[in-house]
Formats: structure tokens, C-alpha cells, sequence
């Protein structure tokens, strides 16, 4: 297993639509071992596969709070079944948009079919910080980032943080 380099934005890589899996092999299941240690190590929560510059249709979560008791979650083609009219706002962050934090509002309930780690196909309802963290993950997968629900100024000052930090880090 390996930490591999998070892309952050801007960055056009973040903006494909990833591909659907075919099938669930060992060379999935070696990116889905490098993308859980990569989440782990950032850290973060969640991690979709375009994040590490594969635009595959794979997800990895772990939301326990107890460092000891890993319960890594694996999601590949996930597909979204139900959603919920009633809507819960979280505080949203992202591994590719370093250190920016905005309150989302979203479904707070829903329903995922995907296949897990073994390739076998599951539903799960999710509500809470999964049910949010599964649809932050599942935009991820069709180029959207969380700025892209805030105002067009809003997403525009982060944008240009952002951009400044990347041309500083060329400099130096
Ligand atoms: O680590 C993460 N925390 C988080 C908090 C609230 C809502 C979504 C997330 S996902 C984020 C990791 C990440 O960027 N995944 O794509
Ligand atoms: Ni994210």
C-alpha cells in the first residue's frame, strides 16, 4: 500500500466524469488499499478515486471517530436509489480544496446500491454523516466539488486562494 498525492483544486483532473468499474480485481482492490491509506493519512473521511487521478468510479469512507477501531467502507459504481425531500445542512470540507470549510445542504437521508470490496453488490441506507459524506463522494465521481454549490463569489475567492497558494509553490 501506498499514500499517493492528493490533487487540489484548480485542477481539470477534478472536473471529469469518472468511468464505471467493469470488474472488481486485484487492480481495483490495490487502488482502493492505496486510497484508503492515502484518506487515512491526510486525514480525511472519505476519498474518491479522481482525487488521486483515477477517474474510476471508486469510493472510500471511514467515518468511526475511534482511531482503534477502523471501519473502512469501500464503494464501487455506486449508484443512488433515495433520496430524501427532507434536507440537513453539515459542515463540509474537502481533501481537494485545502483548509475551506462551508455549511452544504443536502438530502439527509439515502439510499446507495454499489458493489463492495469483493465485488458483491449491496444496499445500504445511510443517514447522518454518511449520508453526506456518500453524496460529497458521489459528486466527486461526476466532477463536482463542494464550492460548486456556493455563491459565484464565494466560490470564485476560494478559487483564487487556491490558485495563489499553487503559484507561490512554484516560486519557492
Ligand atoms: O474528510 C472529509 N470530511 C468531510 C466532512 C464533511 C463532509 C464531507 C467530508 S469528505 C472529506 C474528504 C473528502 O474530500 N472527500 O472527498
Ligand atoms: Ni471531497
Amino acid at each position: 500500500m501506498s499514500v499517493k498525492k492528493i490533487l487540489t483544486e484548480p485542477n481539470k483532473l477534478l472536473r471529469q466524469v469518472s468511468k464505471p468499474v467493469d470488474k472488481v480485481g486485484d487492480e481495483e482492490r490495490k487502488l482502493m488499499d492505496d486510497m484508503l491509506e492515502t484518506m487515512y493519512d491526510a486525514p480525511g473521511i472519505g476519498l474518491a478515486a479522481i482525487q488521486i487521478g483515477v477517474p474510476k468510479r471508486i469510493i472510500v469512507m471511514d467515518i468511526s471517530r475511534d482511531q482503534e477501531k477502523k471501519e473502512p467502507r469501500y464503494f464501487i459504481n455506486p449508484i443512488i436509489k433515495n433520496k430524501n425531500k427532507e434536507k440537513a445542512k453539515y459542515e463540509e470540507g474537502c481533501l481537494s480544496v485545502p483548509d475551506q470549510f462551508a455549511e452544504i445542504e443536502r438530502p439527509n437521508t439515502c439510499e446507495v446500491e454499489y458493489l463492495d470490496y469483493d465485488g458483491k453488490k449491496q444496499l445500504l441506507k445511510a443517514d447522518g454523516l454518511l449520508a453526506t459524506c456518500i453524496q460529497h463522494e458521489m459528486d466527486h465521481l461526476e466532477g463536482i466539488l463542494f464550492i460548486d454549490y456556493l455563491s459565484k463569489l464565494k466560490k470564485s475567492m476560494i478559487i483564487k486562494k487556491l490558485s495563489k497558494i499553487k503559484a507561490n509553490r512554484t516560486i519557492f
